[in-house]
């Protein structure tokens, strides 16, 4: 596809031109291709490239098609979750005694993923602080082959400088990873930035509806395409057919979802931070936010994830949680619905609360998913709660 188009033409059209020739019925969505395997004429010659699902199927084609078109990269691979993402990177790329240096904000998913399963094979893991570039180097040692970071960060909503990171990378030969989700392909391109691979927890903003699992990777390198896509075949963990489907639909109102979340983010910050019950509220578009240049140097918007602070103890912000009503108590975010947690209770609960206590991850820190639902209509049921 032409990648002159706008992001949301791209998004609509990318991998899914309609089949006009002879006998094919002109499509205008790409078809759910089921079938796990693809008959042949001749023994040496699969019919279309096609072979087996795991390898390649029609319909994840189509959506790894659509994803290198957003993401402005050569490539597009979609997998399972975003966590079976992850694991095609760092085992696609690595090897027993490789090391990692990872940003100290991270999912806490990712943190368990490089603690506890990763370190079982041999590849280990230091964390530097996000918001600091120098860290980051002095980290680096001889086994170091990759720099991690998610930006805008899970929970805290911290900015890693991607071009300066790219600088440190280049410098020491490694590969650098961004985890886009927070902003989506939408508000901000890490590969026009430096980054050699983007990935996405597809469940989040991608897929948008909190009705699909799946994890994506992007790049514009030939090599590092390869081993990923290997690794995708050989380990098996491929999104599903009707799962791309979801995924490619998703895709489509991409742009419109995350103007929508964006402009009710912003008015619920505004009312966050004017609020006697809350302390402080953490939003790259609040004039407030301490990294807000940064921020705007590299994403063209701000997302639809706040994160803030209740006054008083654990139990007043367990008893604010359970007096919401429209906003559902949940782990995940990036849906048309509007979500809540507090991290150090669920999504981080697997970090150690040293650790959470030493990157900020306070007892009483909640996390927002703002929803496309009225903007009025979530602050009125944030008052109440509050
Ligand atoms: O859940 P899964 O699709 O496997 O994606 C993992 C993942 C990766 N990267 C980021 C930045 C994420 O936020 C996640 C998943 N996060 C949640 C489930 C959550 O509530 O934060």
């Amino acid at each position: 596809m032409n990648q002159n188009f706008a992001f949301e033409t791209r998004a609509i059209h990318a991998g899914e031109q309609p089949d006009m020739r002879d006998g094919a019925a002109g499509d205008v969505a790409a078809p759910i291709h089921l079938s796990t395997t693809f008959a042949r004429h001749e023994v040496d010659q699969p019919t279309g490239g096609y072979e087996y699902t795991r390898s390649l199927n029609p319909t994840r084609f189509a959506l790894e098609s659509k994803l290198a078109a957003i993401e402005n990269t050569k490539y597009g691979l979609a997998f399972s979750s975003g966590l079976a993402a992850e694991t095609a990177i760092i085992m696609g790329l690595l090897k027993s005694g490789d090391h990692v240096v990872a940003s100290d904000d991270l999912y806490g998913g990712t943190k368990r993923l490089f603690n506890r399963v990763m370190s079982e094979f041999g590849i280990t893991a230091s964390y530097a602080d996000v918001t600091d570039n120098s860290a980051f180097e002095r980290a680096v040692t001889p086994a170091t082959r990759m720099i991690w970071v998610e930006t805008v960060s899970n929970p805290l909503l911290k900015i890693a400088d991607i071009r300066e990171l790219a600088e440190v990378a280049k410098r020491h030969h490694l590969i650098l990873v961004v985890d886009n989700t927070f902003l989506s392909p939408y508000f901000m391109h890490p590969a026009d930035l430096g980054a050699d691979i983007v990935m996405h927890s597809a469940t989040k903003y991608i897929g948008g509806h909190s009705d699909v699992l799946g994890g994506v990777v992007m790049t514009n390198d030939d090599a590092l395409y390869e081993k990923i896509q290997y690794y995708q075949n050989a380990a098996g963990a491929v999104m599903a057919p009707f799962d791309s489907y979801i995924v490619m639909r998703g895709i489509k109102t991409l742009a419109l979802r995350m103007e929508r979340h964006e402009q009710n983010a912003l008015k619920v910050a505004e009312f966050l931070e004017k609020h006697e019950k809350v302390s402080r509220v953490v939003y790259p578009g609040l004039p407030s936010f301490a990294q807000r240049t940064l921020h705007q140097s590299q994403a063209s918007g701000n997302g639809g994830i706040i994160s803030f602070e209740i006054r008083g103890t654990v139990e007043d912000a367990k008893r604010f949680l359970s007096r919401l009503q429209i906003i559902a108590l949940a782990e995940s975010l990036g849906g048309v619905e509007s979500l809540v947690e507090l991290p150090s209770l669920m999504t981080h609960s697997s970090v150690a609360p040293e650790e959470r206590a030493k990157i900020g991850i306070t007892d009483t820190l909640v996390r927002l998913s703002v929803g496309i639902e009225n903007a009025d209509d979530l602050i009125d049921d944030l008052a109440q709660a509050l």
